[in-house]
């Protein structure tokens, strides 16, 4: 008799060191104008600040892209196919994958996180709710090239980005990750990929300032964060949250403002702020569809499909390997 094949659980652990922080706050903190990259939002509590956003009222990309997956997801698994391997870097917790696994049944589901705790907590919890799935967690900072472990020659792979996390990259850096994942999904694989589309500034400021100052929290948590692991001495009350949107470069800024002149000590180094100068937080880019697909091209890409909602706010992209495209 034939025992069906367990699917399993494989976690690597490759968590970013306390150095690389060291290293990029400091010099950040250097520069002019100040800048703090914003992968160092996600420790345990900003990944749960990111999840609490994602519920306000304003923050309208994350039910309005799953309301997309969900009401698309027949055409979504006819372009993906069933028994893929389904790679998605910055997974945080899994939560639109939920709308794609029961659907397109991939052979392997490997979610890439920078946030090591939180992945495997995450990865467990798929297994159990798709025992029937391979779940592959990575921890590893997806920003820079990933390097696949072999699989079997025979699985397509397809990469899922969504929540316009492809937004927090500046436009030319977003090329350089999407050519990367183009290489890992080469030559017959594909992207899902979501995109926060242009819109009226009014609605993405408020996006960006929510009422109960979760977004202000998340912000100021970075601070909170460097404390903890760099043994420095913010005033967080001292620093104020400002976002807004940047129509000139197309794209939401997040910046944290010294309410006064003070010195800050990070690991025994001295940093002088004046009142009213900023550290550069983080970028969110957005996009038409025509820009979207014009930089998707670029990368090695080839558009298949697009989704939207109705009233025009995200999109979901399906591309697929340009290569492949012109052979079929
Ligand atoms: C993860 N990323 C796509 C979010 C965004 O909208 O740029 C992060 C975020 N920052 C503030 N609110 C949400």
């Amino acid at each position: 008799m034939n025992t069906p094949a367990m699917a399993s659980l494989r976690f690597d652990d490759h968590q970013p060191t306390l150095s690389n922080l060291h290293d990029e706050v400091i010099s950040g903190l250097n520069q002019r104008p100040r800048a703090i990259q914003p992968k160092f939002f996600y420790d345990e509590t900003g990944s749960r600040l990111f999840d609490a956003i994602c519920e306000t009222p304003e923050y309208y990309p994350t039910r309005t892209e799953i309301a997309i997956l969900a009401n698309n997801i027949n055409e979504i698994s006819d372009h993906i196919g069933t028994d893929c391997l389904l790679i998605e870097p910055g997974s945080g917790s899994s939560q639109k994958v939920r709308v794609l696994l029961e659907a397109i049944r991939p052979h392997t589901y490997m979610p890439i996180d920078i946030s090591g705790d939180h992945l495997l907590t995450v990865a467990k919890e798929l297994l159990i709710e798709h025992p029937e799935i391979n779940v592959h967690a990575s921890c590893i900072d997806y920003t820079a090239p990933i390097n696949l472990p072999a699989y079997p020659e025979n699985l397509r792979r397809v990469a899922f980005f969504p929540g316009s996390s492809i937004g927090n990259f500046k436009p030319h850096q977003a090329v350089s990750f999407l050519s990367n994942i183009a290489a890992m999904v080469h030559p017959d694989g594909g992207l899902l990929i979501g995109v926060d589309l242009k819109k009226d500034p009014s609605i993405l400021n408020a996006a960006y300032n929510d009422t109960e100052g979760i977004t202000a929290d998340f912000n100021k948590n970075l601070l909170t964060r460097i404390n903890r692991e760099l043994n420095a001495d913010f005033d967080r009350q001292q620093f104020e949250h400002r976002a807004f949107y940047n129509a000139a470069k197309g794209r939401i800024e997040m910046h944290l403002i010294s309410r006064i002149d003070q010195t800050v000590h990070i690991d025994g180094q001295r940093f002088n702020f004046s009142a009213g100068e900023n550290i550069h937080t983080e970028n969110s880019y957005k996009y038409s569809i025509d820009e979207f697909k014009a930089l998707a091209c670029q990368a090695g890409f080839e558009p298949v499909r697009v989704w939207t909602d109705p009233a025009q706010l995200f999109s979901v992209h399906y591309f697929r390997c340009a290569a492949a495209a012109a052979s079929s």
